[in-house]
């Protein structure tokens, strides 16, 4: 089967979204995302420029071969350009092969390990009682884990709180919208939030927690001791982990398990973290980590460590990053939890899938593939637009991790 033709289709229904399509010679055709928030455009040159001229041609079937000719080949490798293209074309290459095998994804990859996966979704508010009635509303809508973020007085603007959540097409700004950060208030503010949800929700609900890199180790191995009390299902990116052995510290220090890695791209960006046990859950997703052969590769290694999954499916995950990553779910030997924040209304029907939601539990569906598509005609009503991530600074104009 020959790559005859492949496409990358830019659309903002809402938000950006980056998506490979792969045509073959046997009618059959794939679809993947590479969608990089905030820097859309560079992938969309990465894989016009340099990529697809390699692939046109080529046998479809050979996944394997053509992931390590993009990632060894270009000899410059890693990083999120890099790896969110060779994402895009992998899991259309997988969509295409589970197509041509005439069954779902999560078959070709070993059968499912579970009925459904468990899904958490977010609930936030500017203040403490906002976040309470947030997270109240969630559990009504039949959630069984919620990640909880509060706005903290006397900073504007946190992270994940309030109108300019980064789940909404607020997001989408022209140029980066500037937030505040003070550690000392975040760490006096943050324990009093689950205190309150615990004692109004009692046991039974997961609660989650991100402090989007904020910390430094020590800071993070305090606010760990100080959330034990309330059992927290995790502890999402406390400290920024490029270094790796920072967790050391914070392990040593609190029993609250820890969950990092949205922003690694490739397997070794964990190892330590893994070979460890440093962490409890590991974050990669299908988009910036390479694509499904890649996170198969990922899981497989964490499940050696007993390090469970906790992928990424934020908003600007597209419906087809969620898609193939719920595949992953259903099959991994390891899964622990899937992020989702759920998509507006418009980015549903650019792109139609077999995924569903019910009660709190994801399934991939059993269409063949992984089951997602993009509507292109009507992904042309959306055009692109320049949009950006926030940035962070100090109270005394620092720029911060944001
Ligand atoms: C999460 C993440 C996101 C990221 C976003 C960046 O845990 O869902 O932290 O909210 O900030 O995906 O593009
Ligand atoms: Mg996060």
């Amino acid at each position: 089967m020959k790559i005859t033709d492949i496409k990358v289709i830019v659309c903002s229904p809402g938000r950006n979204f980056v998506t490979v399509k792969i045509m073959t010679d046997q009618g059959l055709y794939g679809v993947g995302d590479a969608t990089l928030n905030g820097r859309e455009k560079a992938v969309v040159a990465y894989l016009e420029e340099h990529v697809i001229p390699c692939l046109i041609g080529r046998d479809a079937s050979r996944i394997e071969e053509i992931w390590n000719y993009l990632y060894r080949g270009a000899y410059w490798r890693r990083g999120p350009v890099t790896m969110c293209a060779i994402a895009g074309i992998d899991t259309a290459l997988w969509d295409i092969k589970a197509k041509a095998a005439n069954m779902p994804l999560y078959q070709l990859l070993g059968g499912a390990s579970r009925e459904h996966v468990l899904a958490y979704t977010h609930a936030q508010g500017t203040d403490i009682a906002e976040c309470v009635d947030a997270v109240g509303a969630r559990l009504g809508e039949g959630f069984k884990a919620v990640r909880c973020q509060t706005g903290i007085p006397g900073l504007r603007d946190v992270y994940g709180t309030g109108k300019y959540s980064v789940t909404t097409n607020a997001a989408q700004d022209a140029m980066p919208r500037e937030e505040s950060w003070s550690t000392p208030k975040y760490l006096s503010y943050v324990p009093g939030l689950f205190d309150r949800v615990r004692a109004e929700f009692g046991e039974d609900v997961h609660l989650l927690h991100d402090t989007h890199h904020r910390l430094t180790p020590i800071e993070a191995a305090r606010l760990g001791k100080d959330l034990e009390p309330y059992r927290l299902f995790w502890l999402e990116d406390s400290v920024a982990a490029e270094h790796q052995e920072g967790f050391r510290l914070i392990r040593q220090h609190t029993t609250t398990p820890l969950a990092v890695g949205e922003v690694f791209n490739t397997i070794w960006d964990a190892r330590l973290l893994i070979e460890e046990q440093l962490i409890d859950y590991i974050r990669m997703t299908v988009v910036h980590a390479g694509g499904v052969s890649a996170m198969r590769r990922v899981m497989d290694f964490a499940a050696v460590y007993n390090v469970r999954t906790g992928c990424h499916g934020a908003m600007d995950m597209s419906p087809i990053c969620l898609g193939a990553n719920l595949h992953l779910d259903l099959w991994a030997p390891n899964f622990g939890i899937q992020e989702y924040s759920g998509y507006l209304p418009e980015i549903e029907e650019v792109f139609p899938h077999a995924w569903s939601l019910s009660e709190g539990m994801l399934h991939p569906g059993d269409a063949i593939g992984h089951g997602v598509d993009i509507d292109e005609k009507l992904a042309k009503k959306y055009p692109y637009q320049r949009a950006y991530l926030p940035v962070n600074r100090l109270e005394d104009g620092t720029p911060w991790h944001w």
